[in-house]
């Protein structure tokens, strides 16, 4: 026989447990006076594992509708959420993200340190999340890249209209042709959990989800696993970015080369060598609607154009995400 579901709370703390403010502590420490008597409110496990599921396929319930889909949630994904979601609260944003852990390649400065550059005028990025640096002129010091990172990330995930689904890849896109025209235009993602994403070649026929949206903004990052994956989807499909065709090249004097393989000659750049003065103009400047539908920000625009990696400095990365932001409002289909 069950217990029934109990449907009362009890207050976590019970009349049994004395929490007193150590009033005399500077940093306010919290004393629990008796230990043994401790005891949390009570729960059964089903009522865990409701509150949960409802929660979760109401998201996907809700979200399978988007505004703006994210696909990727590093500090390029992120900052632009953060505009999106402080300015648009009556827009559904959904962040697609294939890790557990969201944050990208932004939890540490660079090989393995952990304060944070930031060149100017980036550092307006930091002011308006409300975080502390050194200021050393030219250029700004967080002292860890992880307080950058928690702060941006707690204060997306607080946004009502903003849900993240992470430990979710993204697996194609949705594209529609426009009969008079043959323009393509992007209109939403293909998703699946990570983990089946993974095992494609070891089980058969695990079909994905989808999540239709306005615009989707790509910020993959440079070139992985899972990197760089619309810029490779776009590819894939011959198609060329029309800036790449129609007059944006942050890069020409690379003189990339058509791809012989593809359509109408649209070639991934492929990241260039670390230049730091070079790589962060050029991705910010690059940050923009590259097919309609789809806009690319952040590391993964050095694979659409060819343009050099900064490495430990993560200035365009903000800002590129305030630029991208701007671009997914402009992209709006009316
Ligand atoms: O897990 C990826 C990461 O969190 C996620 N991602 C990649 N492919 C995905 C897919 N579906 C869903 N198919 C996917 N999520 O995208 C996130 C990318 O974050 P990032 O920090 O790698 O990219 P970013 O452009 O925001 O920042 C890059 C910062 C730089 S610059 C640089 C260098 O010059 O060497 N290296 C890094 C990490």
């Amino acid at each position: 026989q069950t217990a029934p579901v109990s449907t009362s709370f009890s207050p976590i703390v019970t009349k049994d447990v004395q929490i007193k403010l150590k009033s005399d502590a500077k940093n306010g420490d919290v004393k629990f006076a008796d230990w043994d008597n401790f005891k949390f409110a009570p729960i059964r496990e089903s009522t865990v594992s409701r509150a949960m599921t409802k929660r979760y396929f109401a998201d996907l319930d809700k979200y399978t509708e988007s505004d703006v889909v994210i696909v990727g949630a590093g500090s390029a994904g992120l900052s632009a959420a953060y505009i999106l979601g402080k300015n648009r609260p009556d827009l559904k944003i959904a962040i697609i993200e294939a890790s557990v852990s969201p944050g990208g390649g932004c939890w540490l400065g660079g090989q393995l340190f952990s304060a944070m550059v930031l060149r100017k005028p980036a550092d307006v990025f930091l002011n308006e999340i409300g975080i502390e640096y050194d200021d050393e002129g030219d250029y700004v010091v967080v002292k860890h890249a992880a307080l950058f990172m928690s702060t941006l990330l707690s204060k997306v995930l607080q946004f009502p209209n903003i849900k993240l689904f992470n430990a979710t890849a993204v697996e194609d896109l949705i594209t529609r042709r426009d009969e008079s025209t043959g323009e393509l235009r992007i209109a939403g993602v293909v998703t699946n959990w990570t983990l089946v994403a993974l095992n494609h070649d070891t089980q058969s026929c695990m079909d994905p989800n989808t999540i239709n949206c306005n615009v989707v903004l790509s910020t993959t990052g440079h070139d992985g696993p899972f990197g760089a994956f619309s810029a490779k989807r776009l590819e894939k499909l011959g198609k060329a970015p029309k800036d790449i065709t129609q007059g944006f090249k942050p890069q020409a004097e690379q003189q990339q080369q058509p791809s012989a393989a593809s359509a109408d000659g649209f070639q991934l750049g492929g990241m260039r060598g670390l230049d730091m003065n070079k790589a962060e103009d050029a991705i910010v400047k690059g940050t923009r609607e590259v097919v309609p539908g789809l806009v690319i920000a952040g590391m993964e625009l050095s694979e659409v154009d060819g343009s050099n990696r900064m490495g430990p400095t993560f200035g365009a990365m903000a800002l590129s995400g305030v630029k991208a932001a701007e671009a997914v409002l402009n992209a709006f289909e009316v």
